[in-house]
């Protein structure tokens, strides 16, 4: 005879307050009273399905296990008999049914022609909650437009008669076979935009020699993520460090047991930036609460991102590397590097790497853009003879939309960038297919600006290529980047209540 519980809707139901509070996740009941209180999100969401099935709304934010491993045994209730909880008929609200229309009408992949095209046709098709979580940016979202135009104020100096039949953009980078000089960046929460989340990037990547990094906060679970590697295909982890450092070590040993070739370490996130998209959504949300959760103690003003990053340790500090080095073996990489100060101690603290980067404009607002930064990271370093150096690479990210771009970050002496956000689009407009379309656009570019610039191989790339010298001038005209500037939605501000 099994001891597993087996409970009914009704019975479920009746557990719908603050008082008593049960949901159903995958099948499962649990109590989570007492944990309404200690919720990263608040206690609002949770109660916003108490008595009912939670599923939908958990699963894109929270890895499968999450809560298994944060509510003790004894609130494991049992599991639900299906068949007595009604079936609810969802009802398509107006803004689900403008995104059905929107995914039948996506164009056909072949005419999507460069990233700002992912970007229109995703935002057309994920909910406006996911839209608004990833195309954020903090503040007055000043830096995530920087990034872009900084690559437009550096301009290339081609070379000629070449002999460039044929060229060769591949590289390593941490010594790992790369098919291209960028990888892809960690982005989290893939599940808000498209079901079957980062796998799609992981997929995509094994079939193209594309190095993936597995985002902490990743809505599909690490291992479901490299469960699925084919090809020898190589993973890098992000890591944001919990403030329970035997939490961080054990996953750091099972990604280096798993396989992983790169530990890349967020510096430049103590505490989240105020990314007034998101936050605002969370505001929409809030205003259609039920009853039950009037009065209550909620973090209001968050968003999804805040929401869940409680854990994340803001004490981190450059007496921590010896730790992550006693460890681990795998290159430590520290990312989110914005000064050539900054650089020279992680090159004397002895890491294998950084990626200049300020998050997508998601964090300090105003912090200027990685490849601007990177022009004073290489002077600095190779002023004190650290630099070129083969065992310390140095890696750009922001703003990555076109193979000139990271032809520009790596003529300045990035050994590759990072390509988050672009990625991300790609696969909740189309998936996997997304992704693999995304990487054939680049390989495209790098074939025809390499040609074009007269460089046969990475290793030709050089300063002499282009002209950074407008680079840190923050007030220069700038011809405009008409795509990029039709399909940025600028910020909204605060609409009056209705009287
Ligand atoms: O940029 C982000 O949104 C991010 O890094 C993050 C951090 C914590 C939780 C979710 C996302």
């Amino acid at each position: 005879m099994s001891d597993i519980r087996v409970l009914t809707g009704p019975e479920v139901a009746e557990h719908n307050s603050r008082e008593s509070c049960w949901i159903i996740v995958h099948g499962k009941v649990y109590d989570v009273t007492d944990f309404l209180d200690e919720h990263p999100g608040g206690s609002r969401i949770i109660l916003k399905y108490a008595g009912k099935d939670a599923t939908e709304a958990y699963e894109p934010i929270h890895p499968p296990d999450a809560i298994t491993t944060n509510l003790p045994v004894e609130k494991h209730l049992g599991v639900i008999d299906a068949s007595t909880v009604a079936k609810v008929v969802k009802e398509v609200t107006e803004e689900e049914k403008a995104r059905q229309a929107a995914w039948a009408a996506r164009p056909p992949l072949d005419n999507v022609l460069n990233m700002h095209d992912f970007e229109v046709v995703a935002k057309a098709v994920i909910p406006e909650k996911a839209w608004a979580y990833y195309s954020s940016a903090s503040d007055d979202e000043i830096t995530i437009r920087e990034n872009r135009t900084a690559f437009q104020r550096v301009w290339f100096r081609p070379r000629i008669l070449r002999d460039v039949s044929t060229v060769d953009w591949s590289t390593t980078i941490l010594g790992q076979k790369s098919s291209l000089p960028l990888y892809i960046s960690a982005t989290a929460l893939g599940k808000l935009g498209h079901p079957e989340g980062e796998l799609c990037l992981t997929r995509a990547a094994a079939n193209h020699g594309v190095i993936q990094m597995i985002a902490t906060l990743a809505s599909c679970s690490f291992d479901d993520i490299v469960d699925a590697q084919a090809n020898d295909q190589t993973f890098f982890l992000q890591l944001y460090v919990n403030r329970d450092r035997e939490i961080t070590k054990k996953y750091v040993q099972h990604a280096e047991a798993r396989g992983v070739k790169g530990l890349f370490i967020t510096v430049d996130a103590p505490q989240l930036g105020r990314r007034e998209k998101d936050m605002r959504m969370k505001q929409v949300d809030d205003s259609a609460g039920a009853e039950v959760q009037k009065g209550q103690d909620v973090k209001k003003d968050q968003g999804v991102a805040r929401a869940i990053s409680s854990f994340i340790d803001p004490s981190l500090s450059w007496k921590d590397i010896p730790w992550f080095r006693s460890i681990t073996k795998m290159p430590i990489i520290l990312k989110g590097i914005a000064t050539a100060e900054d650089a020279v101690l992680a090159y004397e603290a002895g890491v294998q790497g950084i990626v200049l980067s300020n998050h997508g404009g998601r964090q300090l607002d105003t912090a200027r853009s990685g490849l601007e930064v990177l022009v004073e990271v290489t002077a600095a370093l190779k002023a004190r003879g650290y630099w070129p150096d083969p065992k310390f690479e140095i890696f750009v990210d922001g703003g990555v939309r076109r193979a000139s771009d990271v032809l520009k970050a790596l003529a300045l002496g990035a050994k590759a960038v990072g390509v988050g956000r672009a990625f991300l689009y790609a696969f909740c407009a189309y998936g996997q297919e997304g992704v693999e379309r995304a990487i054939q656009i680049f390989r495209d570019e790098f074939e025809m600006n390499m040609r074009l610039l007269g460089a046969r191989t990475i290793d030709d790339l050089v300063p002499e290529m282009v002209d950074a010298s407008a680079l840190n001038q923050h007030i220069v005209m700038v011809p405009q980047d008409n795509l990029f500037q039709a399909t940025y939605q600028p910020l909204q501000i605060t609409k009056l209540k209705a009287g």
